[in-house]
Order: structure tokens, then C-alpha cells, then sequence
């Protein structure tokens, strides 16, 4: 033995972009050729990056394999350090050079500790032996799977155990993992839109304000919310008499139905008019005064959602609501992204005017920050607190059980940060 390691660095180009940004894909495909070339896995950690990007290692009882991907460039770095002689790194290299579809790569193997230059050192074997695997000599071996959404300054991440859906269409790339913490999670372009386990705060919050401070709100609209979170919470409201909900992804509603259920549950409820198009065509052409109440369950505003961000759309919406009617959309994040959520109210209050546009908050731990805003805007006399039917809200609560949404959190949700009041001149 002329060295301790085999060190390869391997460059993989052209690769198949979307097989780079499949964190599933790359740990299997990892993990595969380590098992392949003969190592023994001890451990291994993945992470994908939003929008894109993964980095992972595998640590193996002879070393380690280490990945980092830019599918953009369609390039992938890749590290197969092995000691000893029962793991051939070559043969990874092979097996990876397919899994990733490399047009090229490009290898150069280094080694690691030339025997020529150590000299060995004595120490007490038996002493260092780590009990656990001097036990039945198997290597303790863990699995560590992350999914992380990022900007620049700000990541949350989430550990997952399987990839359950999967698809790219038309609009967007649309999946569902199964995270340990939350369930069975949907994410879109690499964004987390809801969860199994904490769902029930943004849908309940989209859907009982407005619904319990129109007078007597009868035809709602829904824009985007293929999950059905918020048709369902929605649809405990016995007054309304019409739900319509316009989602443009077809691949969303057939997700949610068969990955997230339970959120998905009044999606074939029979006053939901559940329509496949697209949201700002629908407002367009519908009737002036058409709905009481109009909910923006949209995603962020990037991809697909970006035309529900603008002027035109709100103007639109303000002129097909009710004389009473109430618009109420998710407004982001207050602290993860700023620019939009001050935009937005500039635009809600350039329309429905200053005093009628209210925000509100909500904790949500998957969404990045945590904090969560929402914006009420009215085109009547119907203030959020001020014509809060205390009675009609009881019956409510007492007849559905809820999870977040209270009278206290309902008044409490008005009350802003101080930093949130300034960024909206509230
Ligand atoms: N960044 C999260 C924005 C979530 C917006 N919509 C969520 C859809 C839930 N029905």
C-alpha cells in the first residue's frame, strides 16, 4: 500500500439539470455507488437548496463521497475519498457519470497519506474502541435528508424521509415530500406552501376573517388554493351559498388529493365550484359586484403568481366584489420578503383606500421566518374589529373546532410590530 487514500475529484458536465436538483435522486444515486464500490455506509446528510441546488456527503467506514450540484450549469463536483483496498472509487465515478446523464466528466486521483512520509504512532487500541460498534461489530449507520428554502440571508430547513410526488407542469415544478416534523409537505418551484401539521393557521386565517366580518357573506371566490385548505375552512361557513375556486395547476389539486387529504377534504364538495384556469383571466370576465368575499390563496410572486401581484389584477378584484365585499390575500412575510409586502399595501390602499386596508399576522413555522402576514381590504363599511359579529362568531366556534383561529386571535392578529406599522405606515 503506497498511501492511506484514494482521493478523486470528479467534474460531471452537461448533466441532466433536473436529476441535479433532485435531492432524492442524488442521495440514492450516492448512496448506490458507495454500496457498488464496495464501502460500507456509516451515515449520510443531503440537502436541497431553493430554488436550487444539493449538497450532500456520504460517510462511509472507508471515507467518504461528497456531492454539490448546480444544475443550472448543469455541473456537479463530486469528491470519492477511499482508504484501503476493498472500495473501488472508479466504479462510483462510472455508476455516477450515468445516474447524473454527464455528457463529460473530467477526474483526477490524488493520494492521501503517502506511506513513504508517515511513521506510525503507538496508542492504545483497545481504550480508543468505541463501544457501540466494538458491540456487534456493525457501524451505526443514520440518514439525514434536508430540504431547505432560502434567500440570500435566511434558510429554514426541514428534514425529510421520502419524495412522494414529484412533476413538473406546465406552471411549475410541484412535490410533496414527507417531512419527519409536518407531515406530508407540498412545495412549488422549491417553496413550502403548506403543511400536513400546521395548515390549520393560514387556512383558518385566509378564510374565518373576512367570513366573519362581512355581514352576511353568500358567494365567495377563491384564487389559487389547489391544496382545498381553504375551500374547506371556507365551506364551514353554512351561509355561503356559492364557493367558486380557480386554480391553475391541475398537478396541484391532484397532489393534494392524494398526498394531503385531509386538506384536501372539500374538494369535491357539492357547492364548490372548482374551476381549472387561470385566476386573472377568471376576474376579468367575471360580473361587477359578483362575490362578497374574494380570497388570493396564492403562492409567492414568482412563476405563475406573479400577475396577482399587480395593479391591474386588484383593480379587477375590487370591481367584481360586493358593496360590502372583502378581499383577503396572504401578504408574505413582514421580515423575509420586504420589498413585496410594502409593495403590496401600497397597491391594496391605492385602490380601496388607506383607512380600508387592514394587515394582519400569524405564526406559521414552515413558512420562512415564521411570521406570516395577510391583508383584509374592504370596499364597504366592514372593519375587521369593529364589526366583528361577536354572537354570529360564537355559534361558529362552538359548532367547528378549530385549531388556531379564536375571538381573542382574531382581534389580537391586528396588532402589529412596531417595525411591521413603519414598513406600511400603519
Ligand atoms: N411562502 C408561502 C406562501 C404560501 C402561500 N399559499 C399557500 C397555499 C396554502 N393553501
Amino acid at each position: 500500500m503506497a498511501a492511506l487514500g484514494r482521493h478523486i475529484i470528479v467534474e460531471f458536465y452537461d448533466c441532466t439539470p433536473n436529476l441535479l436538483n433532485d435531492v432524492v435522486h442524488i442521495e440514492k444515486s450516492m448512496e448506490g455507488a458507495a454500496v457498488d464500490a464496495g464501502a460500507t455506509i456509516i451515515n449520510s446528510t443531503f440537502h436541497h437548496f431553493s430554488p436550487y441546488g444539493v449538497s450532500g456527503v456520504v460517510v462511509i467506514q472507508e471515507s467518504h463521497l461528497a456531492i454539490h450540484t448546480w444544475p443550472e450549469y448543469g455541473f456537479a463536483s463530486v469528491d470519492l475519498f477511499t482508504c484501503g483496498d476493498t472500495v473501488d472509487p472508479w466504479l462510483a465515478y462510472k455508476i455516477l457519470k450515468g445516474k447524473f446523464e454527464a455528457a463529460h466528466g473530467s477526474a483526477m486521483e490524488l493520494s492521501r497519506g503517502e506511506m513513504a512520509l508517515l511513521t506510525q504512532k503507538e496508542l492504545d487500541v483497545k481504550s480508543l474502541r468505541d463501544e457501540k460498534s466494538a458491540d456487534d461489530g456493525q457501524p451505526l449507520r443514520t440518514r439525514d435528508v434536508w430540504f431547505t428554502e432560502r434567500d440570500d440571508e435566511i434558510a429554514l430547513s426541514l428534514k425529510h424521509s421520502a419524495k412522494l410526488y414529484d412533476q413538473q407542469s406546465d406552471f411549475q415544478k410541484v412535490e410533496i415530500y414527507k417531512t419527519e416534523a409536518y407531515g406530508n409537505m407540498l412545495t412549488l418551484d422549491g417553496m413550502v406552501m403548506t403543511t400536513e401539521k400546521d395548515e390549520y393557521v393560514y387556512h383558518e386565517m385566509i378564510t374565518h376573517i373576512p367570513s366573519l366580518t362581512h355581514p352576511n357573506p353568500k358567494r365567495a371566490l377563491i384564487i389559487g388554493g389547489g391544496d382545498g385548505g381553504t375551500a374547506r375552512e371556507l365551506l364551514k361557513h353554512d351561509g355561503y351559498e356559492e364557493v367558486v375556486m380557480v386554480e391553475i395547476d391541475a398537478k396541484v389539486i391532484e397532489a393534494s388529493k392524494e398526498f394531503l387529504p385531509s386538506i384536501a377534504s372539500a374538494l369535491e364538495h357539492p357547492k364548490l365550484d372548482l374551476i381549472v384556469d387561470d385566476g386573472i383571466k377568471y376576474v376579468k370576465s367575471a360580473a361587477d359586484g359578483a362575490f362578497d368575499v374574494v380570497i388570493v390563496d396564492s403562492t409567492d410572486p414568482v412563476g405563475p403568481a406573479e400577475g396577482l401581484f399587480s395593479v391591474d389584477f386588484y383593480r379587477e378584484v375590487y370591481r367584481i366584489l360586493s358593496n360590502d365585499g372583502i378581499m383577503v390575500t396572504q401578504s408574505e412575510s413582514p421580515r423575509f420578503n420586504q420589498k413585496v409586502f410594502r409593495e403590496v399595501y401600497e397597491v391594496y390602499r391605492s385602490i380601496f383606500g388607506k383607512e380600508q386596508v387592514h394587515c394582519y399576522l400569524a405564526y406559521i413555522p414552515t413558512y420562512p421566518t415564521g411570521m406570516w402576514s395577510f391583508s383584509y381590504s374592504s370596499k364597504g363599511s366592514a372593519h375587521p374589529l369593529k364589526h366583528l359579529d361577536l354572537e354570529k362568531m360564537n355559534t361558529f366556534l362552538a359548532e367547528n373546532r378549530l385549531q388556531y383561529y379564536n375571538a381573542s386571535i382574531h382581534q389580537s392578529a391586528f396588532a402589529l410590530p412596531n417595525f411591521v406599522a413603519e414598513m406600511i405606515n400603519d
